[in-house]
């Protein structure tokens, strides 16, 4: 992660797009390479949307029946069953800790794998501003499985657990109501509204 998330209004534009997954990108991704799964090149193109802070064209190389899950011990991790949760339990929470503005995108520093393999790491680095003047400086990886159609269906999300928890912890709105709907989560401490049911 993370995010240039702007507003929970996006969020919910993103919601109302993916409500009905509509993926016409497999085309896009395949038709102009040999190999099997999206190579370095397709997958930098991709990522760029997340540096673009475009996150409808990012979540749309992403299958609604994803499964995300979040390495770590902090407030987000866990692992996410769909794309619809992993955007608004993971993604919404930690963009709602910025700075309107200073958002953190997540610029891509190098891609390993991908081409004629199933899998690929992201190496990532973002940066940003939390409410409370935190600077959210963070490096990470997204390690990801991708289907034949260049779509990303399973994430392991590896990143700094400690920095993830003092951005929710001390800049989550106790106003931003939130469920939480994981199917397991990681030892480690909760954020204000995290309420398993
Ligand atoms: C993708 O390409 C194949 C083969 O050219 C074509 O039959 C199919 O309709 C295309 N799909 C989309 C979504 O454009
Ligand atoms: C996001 O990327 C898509 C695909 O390239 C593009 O059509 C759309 O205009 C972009 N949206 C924004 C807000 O830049
Ligand atoms: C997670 O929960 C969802 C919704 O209850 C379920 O469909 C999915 O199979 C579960 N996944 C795992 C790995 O348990
Ligand atoms: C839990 C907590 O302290 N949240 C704070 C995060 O930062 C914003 C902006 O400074 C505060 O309004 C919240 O109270």
């Amino acid at each position: 992660m993370f995010f240039s998330v702007r507003t929970l209004s996006v969020f919910a534009f993103i919601a109302a797009t993916f409500a009905t997954p509509a993926l016409a990108n497999s085309n896009q991704t395949t038709s102009q390479t040999q190999s099997k799964y999206p190579d370095k090149g397709q997958i930098t193109k991709i990522f760029n949307f997340l540096g673009d802070g475009n996150y409808t064209a990012f979540l749309s190389y992403v299958a609604p029946e994803v499964s995300w899950t979040i390495m770590g011990t902090h407030p987000l991790a866990g692992q996410y069953p769909t794309r619809t949760l992993f955007t608004t339990d993971a993604l919404e929470r930690l963009g709602n800790t910025f700075v309107v503005g200073q958002e953190a995108s997540p610029k891509l520093v190098r891609v390993i794998g991908g081409g004629e393999e199933e899998w690929s790491v992201q190496q990532l680095h973002a940066l940003g501003k939390c409410k409370n003047g935190l600077v959210f400086d963070n490096t990470y990886a997204w390690v990801t499985r991708w289907n034949t159609d260049g779509i990303i269906v399973e994430a392991d999300a590896y990143l700094d657990s400690t920095l993830i928890q003092q951005a929710i912890t001390e800049n989550e709105s106790i106003e931003h109501k939130y469920t939480d709907l994981r199917n397991t989560s990681m030892i480690g401490p909760v954020g204000l509204n995290c309420k398993a049911e």
